[in-house]
């Protein structure tokens, strides 16, 4: 007879996520027969903006999330240099790729030390790394569980990168629309680097070895939590010349397709289990509405469900790696942690060269005048994956405002078509050796890196929280 797990909240993720797992025995083999995700809270930052002066949009949207503040001011930015056609200087870009470079650096060596790495071994007997289960715990990763306490500095590091030209982190307020505030001295240069080169090492020599012997000694979860296996990237870090680090694309039944503004005009957000109102149902998100609507029917998530196409697509340093021609291997679950770790390197090297590319008597600003009517559209990576920014403005103010991040592709409910979101995907035919500590499950969820506080976040009028109950679903 079935079992329904539910871990609710699911820890060590970023955001409030619940996941519900229907565990039956199929074909001799235990495993997860169905799954569902819910984001549970409410983001509405779509609404918050409405009406605001364009430049408080990316204020406002890196407080979506601190952890990937850079990727929603990133995405403003861009959407706006687009609306009042002032792209930024050369110094400008490499300011926003440096600092942007930083924050990958920083969440990725965050979620594999401090997030994913204790389903793998027992670390420090500690807080944080004291996991409720330690099941399946296989041997000849002491070594690794011994850098579990260095990557904390390795974080700090990268965060204080951040800094440096960003002024503060999180929410660095130096992504503006037409360029950056901070400046290229000499001085930021030298204590950038240093950080870089700090951290150059310990992306090379501790965390990609790190991830090859959890990879060596976990081997079959190359096998597992692999999903539709469609991937998407919007591309990111933009080059001299009008190149990309990592290019667009997407990659739906093995054939990989360039992703371009018509592509992109394919995008829609289905709300059939979702709680919003069924009228916003498959709009794309440049007329996309946010109309709330709970409880409603069936609908188990305050997540909608982005898809291209129709069809539902995994975002994250996977889908930009093989998009790139960077990641060859397959889609799994240490594909994810494999492709996460070289990405970090890339991206490293990546910003060595911008450094030395910075003119230190260069402009950071070309100018900006908001316009009195327009739009942009801001498609970039966090780095979760794919994030976007559609932003219209009328009479000077913002009138419309719709974003999509990583963990609304990921973990998505399913759409009008049934078909469940990646992640939910991913889960089902998982082997669970124990329901009541489905470790294997929890493996898949985490190789995702889901953030529910980018994909859903709302406070009440008096700031506390609004909790949605398990049972019965009402709001305290
Ligand atoms: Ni809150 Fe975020 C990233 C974005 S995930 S971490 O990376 O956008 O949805």
């Amino acid at each position: 007879m079935a079992t329904i797990t539910i871990m609710d909240p699911v820890t060590r993720i970023e955001g409030h996520m619940k996941v519900e797992l229907t565990i039956d025995t199929i074909n001799g083999q235990q495993q997860v027969a169905d799954a569902s995700c819910t984001g549970t809270l409410f983001r509405g930052f779509e609404k918050i903006l409405e009406g605001r002066d364009p430049k408080d949009a990316p204020v406002l949207t890196q407080r979506i999330c601190g952890v990937c503040p850079i990727s929603h001011g990133m995405a403003s930015v861009l959407a706006l240099d687009q609306a009042a056609g002032s792209p930024p200087p050369d110094n400008g870009r490499l300011l926003r790729n440096l600092t942007l470079g930083s924050n990958y650096v920083q969440s990725h060596i965050l979620h594999f030390y401090l997030l994913a790495a204790v389903d793998f071994m027992h670390g420090p007997q500690t807080h944080p790394w004291v996991p409720a289960w330690e099941v399946d715990m296989r041997p000849g990763l002491d070594a690794v569980a011994a850098n579990l306490p260095l990557a904390i500095e390795a974080r700090r590091r990268a965060h204080e990168m951040g800094a440096v030209f960003g002024g503060r982190m999180p929410s660095a307020h130096a992504l503006i629309p037409g360029g950056f505030t901070g400046t290229p001295k000499q001085g930021k240069i030298a204590e950038f680097r240093q950080q870089l080169d700090w951290l150059l090492d310990f992306v090379r020599n501790t965390y990609i070895v790190d991830v090859s012997e959890v990879a060596a000694a976990y081997s079959d979860y190359f096998d597992l939590g692999i999903g539709h296996s469609n991937l998407i990237a919007f591309g990111v870090f933009e080059e001299a010349g009008g190149g990309k680090l990592f290019s667009p694309g997407y990659i739906q039944g093995g054939i990989q397709s360039p992703l371009d503004e018509s592509t992109t005009a394919e995008i829609t957000e289905g709300v059939t289990y979702s709680w919003y109102d069924d009228s916003t149902n498959n709009q794309t998100p440049s007329s996309g509405e946010t109309v709330p609507q709970y409880p409603k029917g069936e609908a188990y998530s305050w997540l909608k469900a982005p898809r291209l196409g129709g069809l539902p697509f995994e975002a994250g340093p996977l889908a930009r790696m093989q998009v790139n021609g960077d990641y060859s291997g397959g889609v799994s679950v240490m594909d994810r942690h494999a492709a996460r770790a070289q990405e970090t390197l890339k991206v490293a090297e990546a910003m060595n060269g911008w450094l030395d590319e910075l003119d230190p008597a260069g402009p950071v600003f070309g100018g900006y005048d908001d316009p009195v009517s327009g739009s942009g559209i801001g498609l970039t990576e966090a780095p979760r994956g794919a994030l976007g920014h559609w932003v219209e403005i009328q009479e000077g103010k913002l009138s419309h405002y719709q974003v999509i991040t990583p963990t609304c592709w990921n973990a998505s409910p399913r759409d009008d078509q049934q078909t469940p979101g990646p992640l939910e995907q991913a889960l089902i035919g998982t082997p669970i050796t124990d329901a009541q500590q489905p470790i294997e499950a929890l493996r898949v969820i985490h190789s995702f890196d889901p953030c529910l506080s980018c994909a859903v976040h709302v406070m009440e009028p008096h700031g506390k929280p609004i909790v949605i109950r398990e049972a019965g679903l009402a709001f305290r």
